[in-house]
Protein backbone atom coordinates (compact mmCIF):
# COMPACT_ATOMS: atom_id res chain seq x y z
CA UNK A 1 0.00 0.00 0.00
CA UNK A 2 1.16 3.59 -1.00
CA UNK A 3 1.92 5.22 2.62
CA UNK A 4 -0.17 8.25 0.75
CA UNK A 5 -3.47 8.94 -0.51
CA UNK A 6 -4.55 9.29 -4.36
CA UNK A 7 -7.81 9.99 -5.86
CA UNK A 8 -8.97 10.27 -9.09
CA UNK A 9 -5.77 11.42 -10.00
CA UNK A 10 -2.36 12.37 -9.01
CA UNK A 11 -2.06 16.30 -8.73
CA UNK A 12 1.17 16.51 -7.13
CA UNK A 13 3.28 14.42 -9.24
CA UNK A 14 6.92 13.60 -8.77
CA UNK A 15 6.42 14.20 -4.94
CA UNK A 16 6.22 11.59 -2.49
CA UNK A 17 6.02 11.20 0.90
CA UNK A 18 7.76 14.13 2.46
CA UNK A 19 10.82 12.10 4.91
CA UNK A 20 12.33 13.26 8.24
CA UNK A 21 16.40 13.79 7.03
CA UNK A 22 17.49 15.47 9.83
CA UNK A 23 18.96 19.09 9.88
CA UNK A 24 22.12 18.52 7.73
CA UNK A 25 19.70 17.52 4.65
CA UNK A 26 20.25 19.49 1.44
CA UNK A 27 16.72 18.47 0.24
CA UNK A 28 13.73 21.24 0.12
CA UNK A 29 11.41 18.50 0.29
CA UNK A 30 12.43 16.74 3.53
CA UNK A 31 12.15 17.53 7.12
CA UNK A 32 15.27 18.98 8.98
CA UNK A 33 13.27 19.08 12.31
CA UNK A 34 10.19 17.07 12.81
CA UNK A 35 10.56 13.84 13.03
CA UNK A 36 7.08 12.14 13.57
CA UNK A 37 7.97 9.26 15.68
CA UNK A 38 10.37 10.97 18.09
CA UNK A 39 10.24 11.26 21.71
CA UNK A 40 10.30 14.56 23.16
CA UNK A 41 9.56 15.00 26.79
CA UNK A 42 7.73 11.08 27.05
CA UNK A 43 5.31 12.41 24.25
CA UNK A 44 5.91 11.75 19.89
CA UNK A 45 6.29 14.93 18.44
CA UNK A 46 3.27 13.68 16.35
CA UNK A 47 0.93 14.14 19.59
CA UNK A 48 2.70 17.11 21.02
CA UNK A 49 1.87 19.07 17.70
CA UNK A 50 -0.81 17.68 16.22
CA UNK A 51 -0.54 19.66 12.87
CA UNK A 52 -3.61 20.62 10.43
CA UNK A 53 -3.55 21.26 6.71
CA UNK A 54 -5.84 24.72 6.59
CA UNK A 55 -8.16 23.98 3.74
CA UNK A 56 -8.80 27.23 2.73
CA UNK A 57 -5.11 28.39 2.21
CA UNK A 58 -3.81 25.63 0.72
CA UNK A 59 -6.62 24.21 -1.92
CA UNK A 60 -8.47 27.23 -2.60
CA UNK A 61 -6.53 30.49 -1.95
CA UNK A 62 -5.14 31.58 -5.94
CA UNK A 63 -2.92 34.38 -4.90
CA UNK A 64 -5.65 36.90 -5.84
CA UNK A 65 -4.94 40.50 -4.08
CA UNK A 66 -6.76 43.61 -4.29
CA UNK A 67 -3.46 44.87 -7.00
CA UNK A 68 -3.94 41.41 -8.95
CA UNK A 69 -5.25 38.04 -10.76
CA UNK A 70 -4.99 34.89 -9.31
CA UNK A 71 -1.48 33.42 -9.73
CA UNK A 72 -1.73 30.02 -8.25
CA UNK A 73 -3.08 27.82 -10.67
CA UNK A 74 -4.97 24.59 -9.21
CA UNK A 75 -5.20 22.04 -11.28
CA UNK A 76 -8.45 20.75 -8.95
CA UNK A 77 -10.30 23.55 -10.06
CA UNK A 78 -9.57 24.16 -14.03
CA UNK A 79 -10.22 20.31 -14.26
CA UNK A 80 -13.79 20.21 -13.65
CA UNK A 81 -17.09 20.64 -15.41
CA UNK A 82 -19.10 21.86 -12.62
CA UNK A 83 -18.52 23.30 -9.37
CA UNK A 84 -19.57 19.78 -7.52
CA UNK A 85 -17.08 18.53 -9.42
CA UNK A 86 -14.34 20.88 -8.87
CA UNK A 87 -15.05 20.19 -5.04
CA UNK A 88 -14.76 16.48 -5.29
CA UNK A 89 -11.17 16.67 -6.65
CA UNK A 90 -10.05 19.53 -4.01
CA UNK A 91 -11.04 16.90 -2.26
CA UNK A 92 -8.53 14.48 -4.09
CA UNK A 93 -5.88 17.30 -3.88
CA UNK A 94 -6.15 17.82 -0.63
CA UNK A 95 -5.45 14.16 0.69
CA UNK A 96 -3.28 13.59 -0.97
CA UNK A 97 -1.23 16.85 0.20
CA UNK A 98 -2.25 15.94 3.43
CA UNK A 99 -0.88 12.38 3.44
CA UNK A 100 1.88 13.31 1.65
CA UNK A 101 3.18 15.91 3.87
CA UNK A 102 2.35 13.46 7.08
CA UNK A 103 -0.07 16.13 8.54
CA UNK A 104 -2.55 14.34 10.36
CA UNK A 105 -5.55 16.75 11.01
CA UNK A 106 -7.36 19.28 8.42
CA UNK A 107 -9.78 22.08 9.34
CA UNK A 108 -12.28 23.39 6.43
CA UNK A 109 -14.93 26.39 6.29
CA UNK A 110 -18.26 25.03 4.22
CA UNK A 111 -17.71 26.65 1.42
CA UNK A 112 -13.95 25.83 1.23
CA UNK A 113 -15.37 22.11 0.42
CA UNK A 114 -18.34 22.42 -1.20
CA UNK A 115 -19.61 24.86 -3.49
CA UNK A 116 -23.11 27.64 -2.25
CA UNK A 117 -25.86 26.29 -4.35
CA UNK A 118 -28.64 28.41 -5.61
CA UNK A 119 -30.53 27.66 -2.23
CA UNK A 120 -30.29 26.95 1.61
CA UNK A 121 -30.87 23.49 0.76
CA UNK A 122 -29.09 22.67 -2.35
CA UNK A 123 -26.09 24.66 -0.36
CA UNK A 124 -26.89 22.00 2.51
CA UNK A 125 -26.62 19.24 -0.01
CA UNK A 126 -23.85 19.65 -1.43
CA UNK A 127 -21.93 19.77 2.14
CA UNK A 128 -23.27 16.58 2.78
CA UNK A 129 -22.06 14.85 -0.16
CA UNK A 130 -18.75 16.42 -0.22
CA UNK A 131 -18.28 15.66 3.63
CA UNK A 132 -19.68 11.84 3.23
CA UNK A 133 -16.80 11.56 0.70
CA UNK A 134 -14.27 13.36 3.10
CA UNK A 135 -15.41 10.74 6.07
CA UNK A 136 -14.74 7.70 3.63
CA UNK A 137 -11.21 9.38 2.78
CA UNK A 138 -10.56 9.71 6.27
CA UNK A 139 -11.64 6.40 7.06
CA UNK A 140 -9.10 4.79 4.44
CA UNK A 141 -6.40 7.31 5.36
CA UNK A 142 -6.14 7.94 9.44
CA UNK A 143 -6.48 12.26 8.46
CA UNK A 144 -8.86 13.74 11.31
CA UNK A 145 -10.36 16.99 11.33
CA UNK A 146 -9.31 19.20 13.94
CA UNK A 147 -12.41 21.66 13.46
CA UNK A 148 -15.15 22.56 11.20
CA UNK A 149 -16.39 26.33 10.56
CA UNK A 150 -18.84 27.82 8.66
CA UNK A 151 -17.61 30.82 5.73
CA UNK A 152 -20.48 33.66 6.84
CA UNK A 153 -18.53 36.57 6.01
CA UNK A 154 -17.47 36.32 2.29
CA UNK A 155 -20.73 36.59 0.34
CA UNK A 156 -22.00 39.45 -0.10
CA UNK A 157 -25.19 39.43 2.22
CA UNK A 158 -22.56 39.13 4.94
CA UNK A 159 -21.53 42.99 3.98
CA UNK A 160 -23.22 44.13 7.78
CA UNK A 161 -21.87 40.78 9.70
CA UNK A 162 -23.56 37.57 10.28
CA UNK A 163 -24.96 36.52 14.16
CA UNK A 164 -24.50 40.51 14.56
CA UNK A 165 -26.46 41.82 11.52
CA UNK A 166 -28.91 44.32 11.98
CA UNK A 167 -31.21 42.48 9.78
CA UNK A 168 -32.62 39.02 11.37
CA UNK A 169 -32.91 37.67 7.96
CA UNK A 170 -29.49 37.52 7.22
CA UNK A 171 -29.12 36.05 11.19
CA UNK A 172 -31.39 33.00 10.16
CA UNK A 173 -29.24 32.30 6.52
CA UNK A 174 -25.76 32.37 8.98
CA UNK A 175 -27.72 29.64 11.26
CA UNK A 176 -28.79 27.61 8.47
CA UNK A 177 -24.93 27.64 7.53
CA UNK A 178 -23.72 26.95 11.08
CA UNK A 179 -26.35 24.29 11.51
CA UNK A 180 -24.91 22.35 8.41
CA UNK A 181 -21.60 22.91 8.97
CA UNK A 182 -21.95 21.70 12.81
CA UNK A 183 -23.46 18.37 11.41
CA UNK A 184 -20.85 17.97 8.99
CA UNK A 185 -18.43 18.58 11.73
CA UNK A 186 -19.87 15.73 14.08
CA UNK A 187 -20.47 13.34 10.89
CA UNK A 188 -17.19 13.60 10.81
CA UNK A 189 -15.88 13.47 13.97
CA UNK A 190 -13.94 16.65 14.64
CA UNK A 191 -12.31 17.56 17.76
CA UNK A 192 -13.72 20.86 17.60
CA UNK A 193 -16.00 23.90 16.21
CA UNK A 194 -14.40 27.14 15.54
CA UNK A 195 -16.34 30.72 15.55
CA UNK A 196 -14.24 33.25 13.91
CA UNK A 197 -15.61 36.59 14.17
CA UNK A 198 -15.75 37.03 9.95
CA UNK A 199 -17.78 40.39 10.08
CA UNK A 200 -19.16 40.33 13.73
CA UNK A 201 -18.13 44.26 14.78
CA UNK A 202 -18.63 47.44 12.69
CA UNK A 203 -17.51 50.09 10.77
CA UNK A 204 -19.09 52.95 12.31
CA UNK A 205 -20.27 53.54 15.92
CA UNK A 206 -22.88 56.29 14.23
CA UNK A 207 -25.09 53.09 12.62
CA UNK A 208 -24.19 50.53 15.00
CA UNK A 209 -26.58 49.23 18.29
CA UNK A 210 -23.16 47.86 19.79
CA UNK A 211 -25.09 46.56 23.07
CA UNK A 212 -27.97 44.82 20.71
CA UNK A 213 -25.09 43.53 18.30
CA UNK A 214 -22.93 41.71 20.95
CA UNK A 215 -26.33 40.11 22.57
CA UNK A 216 -27.17 38.80 19.67
CA UNK A 217 -23.84 37.28 19.12
CA UNK A 218 -24.05 35.53 22.56
CA UNK A 219 -27.51 34.03 21.66
CA UNK A 220 -26.41 33.28 18.32
CA UNK A 221 -23.69 31.60 20.25
CA UNK A 222 -25.49 29.79 22.82
CA UNK A 223 -28.30 28.34 20.19
CA UNK A 224 -25.33 26.91 18.26
CA UNK A 225 -23.84 25.02 21.45
CA UNK A 226 -27.24 23.75 22.34
CA UNK A 227 -27.83 22.32 19.19
CA UNK A 228 -24.57 20.65 18.75
CA UNK A 229 -24.57 19.57 21.96
CA UNK A 230 -27.74 18.07 21.66
CA UNK A 231 -26.89 16.10 18.22
CA UNK A 232 -23.90 14.83 20.65
CA UNK A 233 -21.10 17.15 19.95
CA UNK A 234 -18.99 16.28 22.19
CA UNK A 235 -16.07 18.73 21.20
CA UNK A 236 -14.82 22.19 22.05
CA UNK A 237 -16.10 25.27 20.59
CA UNK A 238 -13.33 27.72 19.59
CA UNK A 239 -13.64 32.08 19.59
CA UNK A 240 -10.54 33.01 17.08
CA UNK A 241 -9.77 36.15 18.48
CA UNK A 242 -8.47 39.31 15.82
CA UNK A 243 -9.04 42.86 16.40
CA UNK A 244 -9.47 44.37 13.05
CA UNK A 245 -9.76 43.51 9.37
CA UNK A 246 -12.54 43.03 8.12
CA UNK A 247 -14.38 45.79 10.48
CA UNK A 248 -12.90 48.49 11.88
CA UNK A 249 -12.89 46.99 15.40
CA UNK A 250 -14.15 43.27 15.65
CA UNK A 251 -15.76 42.06 18.60
CA UNK A 252 -13.51 39.30 19.63
CA UNK A 253 -10.71 41.83 19.86
CA UNK A 254 -8.46 40.00 21.69
CA UNK A 255 -7.78 37.07 24.01
CA UNK A 256 -8.90 38.83 27.36
CA UNK A 257 -11.56 40.61 25.72
CA UNK A 258 -13.07 36.81 24.67
CA UNK A 259 -13.02 35.49 28.03
CA UNK A 260 -14.60 38.66 29.49
CA UNK A 261 -17.52 38.26 26.87
CA UNK A 262 -17.53 34.60 27.15
CA UNK A 263 -17.78 35.08 31.21
CA UNK A 264 -20.26 37.68 31.11
CA UNK A 265 -22.66 35.87 28.85
CA UNK A 266 -21.79 32.24 30.76
CA UNK A 267 -20.50 30.69 27.71
CA UNK A 268 -16.77 29.77 29.27
CA UNK A 269 -18.14 26.30 30.27
CA UNK A 270 -18.17 25.18 26.61
CA UNK A 271 -15.98 27.62 24.24
CA UNK A 272 -12.18 28.03 24.30
CA UNK A 273 -9.72 30.42 22.63
CA UNK A 274 -8.44 29.43 19.45
CA UNK A 275 -5.01 31.87 19.03
CA UNK A 276 -3.67 32.62 15.69
CA UNK A 277 -0.29 34.48 15.94
CA UNK A 278 -0.92 36.84 13.29
CA UNK A 279 -3.94 37.96 15.37
CA UNK A 280 -1.95 38.38 18.42
CA UNK A 281 0.61 40.55 16.51
CA UNK A 282 -2.43 42.65 15.06
CA UNK A 283 -3.74 43.34 18.72
CA UNK A 284 -0.47 44.39 19.53
CA UNK A 285 0.40 41.26 21.62
CA UNK A 286 2.77 39.08 21.77
CA UNK A 287 1.56 35.47 20.60
CA UNK A 288 2.67 33.64 23.63
CA UNK A 289 0.94 36.77 25.64
CA UNK A 290 -1.91 35.42 24.04
CA UNK A 291 -1.27 31.73 24.96
CA UNK A 292 -0.81 32.37 28.62
CA UNK A 293 -3.16 34.75 28.61
CA UNK A 294 -6.34 32.03 27.56
CA UNK A 295 -4.09 29.18 29.89
CA UNK A 296 -4.68 31.41 32.62
CA UNK A 297 -8.12 31.59 32.44
CA UNK A 298 -8.15 27.70 31.93
CA UNK A 299 -9.58 28.46 28.05
CA UNK A 300 -6.70 27.71 26.00
CA UNK A 301 -7.63 25.51 23.37
CA UNK A 302 -6.43 25.57 19.93
CA UNK A 303 -3.90 27.31 18.28
CA UNK A 304 -3.78 29.04 13.95
CA UNK A 305 -0.03 28.69 13.42
CA UNK A 306 1.11 31.64 11.24
CA UNK A 307 3.11 34.30 11.81
CA UNK A 308 2.28 38.40 10.06
CA UNK A 309 4.98 40.82 8.87
CA UNK A 310 5.65 43.07 11.80
CA UNK A 311 6.06 46.19 10.13
CA UNK A 312 2.87 46.26 8.06
CA UNK A 313 0.04 45.64 10.21
CA UNK A 314 -1.99 43.55 8.19
CA UNK A 315 -3.17 39.71 8.12
CA UNK A 316 -0.92 38.32 5.98
CA UNK A 317 -1.05 34.90 7.42
CA UNK A 318 2.57 33.94 6.58
CA UNK A 319 4.34 30.29 7.56
CA UNK A 320 5.79 30.37 10.60
CA UNK A 321 9.34 31.05 10.41
CA UNK A 322 11.00 31.88 13.60
CA UNK A 323 12.46 29.57 15.95
CA UNK A 324 12.68 31.84 18.84
CA UNK A 325 9.07 32.41 18.30
CA UNK A 326 7.56 29.24 17.99
CA UNK A 327 10.17 28.04 21.10
CA UNK A 328 8.37 30.88 23.20
CA UNK A 329 4.76 29.39 22.00
CA UNK A 330 5.43 25.76 22.80
CA UNK A 331 6.79 26.94 26.53
CA UNK A 332 3.97 28.42 27.09
CA UNK A 333 1.56 25.57 24.96
CA UNK A 334 3.90 22.88 27.17
CA UNK A 335 3.32 24.28 30.61
CA UNK A 336 -0.44 24.43 29.88
CA UNK A 337 -0.03 20.34 29.77
CA UNK A 338 -0.06 20.56 25.67
CA UNK A 339 -3.46 20.20 23.55
CA UNK A 340 -6.39 18.38 24.13
CA UNK A 341 -9.29 18.94 21.93
CA UNK A 342 -6.88 21.70 19.61
CA UNK A 343 -3.37 22.00 17.25
CA UNK A 344 -1.28 23.68 15.50
CA UNK A 345 -3.33 24.25 12.45
CA UNK A 346 -1.90 26.39 9.62
CA UNK A 347 -3.81 29.37 8.78
CA UNK A 348 -0.86 30.14 6.22
CA UNK A 349 -0.64 30.73 2.66
CA UNK A 350 2.32 30.99 0.24
CA UNK A 351 3.29 34.16 -1.63
CA UNK A 352 1.22 35.17 -4.75
CA UNK A 353 4.50 34.48 -6.35
CA UNK A 354 5.47 31.13 -5.14
CA UNK A 355 3.68 29.61 -7.95
CA UNK A 356 5.61 26.34 -8.26
CA UNK A 357 3.39 23.06 -7.23
CA UNK A 358 6.31 22.48 -4.62
CA UNK A 359 5.85 25.56 -2.75
CA UNK A 360 3.36 24.72 -0.86
CA UNK A 361 4.78 21.57 0.56
CA UNK A 362 7.76 23.73 1.01
CA UNK A 363 5.75 25.92 3.15
CA UNK A 364 4.30 23.76 5.38
CA UNK A 365 8.00 21.77 5.73
CA UNK A 366 9.34 24.84 7.12
CA UNK A 367 6.30 25.73 9.23
CA UNK A 368 6.90 21.78 10.40
CA UNK A 369 10.12 22.24 11.47
CA UNK A 370 9.70 25.51 12.78
CA UNK A 371 7.26 24.22 15.60
CA UNK A 372 9.63 20.81 16.05
CA UNK A 373 12.16 22.79 17.10
CA UNK A 374 10.56 25.13 19.00
CA UNK A 375 8.97 22.00 20.71
CA UNK A 376 13.02 20.69 21.31
CA UNK A 377 14.37 23.66 22.64
CA UNK A 378 10.93 24.45 24.46
CA UNK A 379 11.69 21.06 26.12
CA UNK A 380 15.43 21.66 26.84
CA UNK A 381 14.38 24.87 28.93
CA UNK A 382 11.69 22.92 31.00
CA UNK A 383 13.54 19.62 31.43
CA UNK A 384 16.41 22.10 32.51
CA UNK A 385 14.08 24.09 35.14
CA UNK A 386 16.85 27.33 35.57
CA UNK A 387 13.80 29.69 34.16
CA UNK A 388 11.16 27.82 36.06
CA UNK A 389 13.22 27.57 39.19
CA UNK A 390 13.88 31.40 39.21
CA UNK A 391 10.19 32.43 38.44
CA UNK A 392 9.34 29.80 41.37
CA UNK A 393 12.04 31.83 43.21
CA UNK A 394 10.78 35.22 42.49
CA UNK A 395 7.54 34.50 43.94
CA UNK A 396 8.64 32.83 47.02
CA UNK A 397 7.59 34.96 49.89
CA UNK A 398 3.79 34.14 49.20
CA UNK A 399 4.76 30.44 50.09
CA UNK A 400 5.09 30.93 53.94
CA UNK A 401 3.94 33.30 56.49
CA UNK A 402 1.98 36.35 56.15
CA UNK A 403 2.81 36.08 52.24
CA UNK A 404 0.58 32.82 52.17
CA UNK A 405 -1.77 34.46 54.56
CA UNK A 406 -2.58 37.19 52.05
CA UNK A 407 -2.80 34.55 48.92
CA UNK A 408 -5.23 32.45 51.14
CA UNK A 409 -7.57 35.82 51.45
CA UNK A 410 -6.61 35.83 55.31
CA UNK A 411 -5.30 39.68 55.83
CA UNK A 412 -7.43 42.23 55.78
CA UNK A 413 -6.19 45.36 54.26
CA UNK A 414 -5.25 47.13 57.63
CA UNK A 415 -3.69 43.83 58.60
CA UNK A 416 -1.50 43.61 55.45
CA UNK A 417 -1.07 48.07 55.73
CA UNK A 418 0.25 46.92 59.53
CA UNK A 419 3.26 44.34 58.43
CA UNK A 420 4.50 47.11 55.44
CA UNK A 421 4.13 49.78 58.17
CA UNK A 422 5.96 47.92 60.72
CA UNK A 423 8.71 46.53 58.31
CA UNK A 424 9.82 49.70 56.95
CA UNK A 425 10.96 51.26 53.45
CA UNK A 426 14.81 49.96 54.41
CA UNK A 427 15.49 47.93 50.39
CA UNK A 428 12.23 46.28 50.00
CA UNK A 429 11.36 46.12 46.39
CA UNK A 430 14.60 46.46 44.93
CA UNK A 431 15.26 43.17 43.55
CA UNK A 432 16.99 42.44 40.13
CA UNK A 433 14.33 40.84 37.56
CA UNK A 434 17.13 39.48 35.65
CA UNK A 435 15.32 39.67 32.65
CA UNK A 436 18.72 39.90 30.54
CA UNK A 437 19.85 37.06 32.27
CA UNK A 438 16.50 34.60 31.28
CA UNK A 439 16.92 36.20 28.12
CA UNK A 440 20.85 34.91 27.15
CA UNK A 441 19.59 31.43 28.68
CA UNK A 442 16.97 31.22 26.60
CA UNK A 443 19.37 31.50 24.12
CA UNK A 444 21.57 28.66 25.16
CA UNK A 445 18.50 26.75 25.04
CA UNK A 446 17.84 27.92 21.18
CA UNK A 447 20.87 26.78 19.82
CA UNK A 448 20.72 23.64 21.72
CA UNK A 449 24.12 24.61 24.02
C1 LIG B 1 -9.14 35.07 9.42
C2 LIG B 1 -9.19 33.88 10.25
C3 LIG B 1 -9.85 32.68 9.62
C4 LIG B 1 -10.24 31.69 10.66
C5 LIG B 1 -11.24 30.68 10.21
O1 LIG B 1 -8.42 36.01 9.68
O2 LIG B 1 -7.90 33.57 10.68
O3 LIG B 1 -9.02 32.12 8.66
O4 LIG B 1 -9.13 31.03 11.16
O5 LIG B 1 -12.45 31.25 9.87
NI1 LIG C 1 -7.33 31.87 11.74
NI1 LIG D 1 -6.14 35.29 10.25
Amino acid sequence: MADYFVGSKEYFPGIGKIKYEGPKSDNPLAFKYYDAEKVVGGKKMKDHLKFAVAYWHSFCADGTDPFGASTIIHPWKTDAKTPMEGAEHKLDAAFEFITKLGAEFYAFHDRDIAPEGETPAESEKNLIAITDKAKKYQDATGVKLLWGTANIFTNPRFLNGAATNPEFGVVALAAAQIKAAIDATIKLGGAGYTFWGGREGYMSLLNTDMKREKDHLAKFLSIARDYARKQGFKGAFYIEPKPMEPTKHQYDFDTETVIGFLRYYGLDKDFRLNIEANHAELANHDFAHELETAAAAGLFGSVDANRGEPRNGWDTDQFPNSYYETAAAMLSILKVGGFTTGGLNFDAKIRRNSVDPADLFIAHIGGMDAFAAGLEIANRVITDGKIAGFVKNRYSSFDSGDGAQFEKGGLTLEALSGIGTKAGYGKTGLTSGKQEYLENIFNQYLLGL
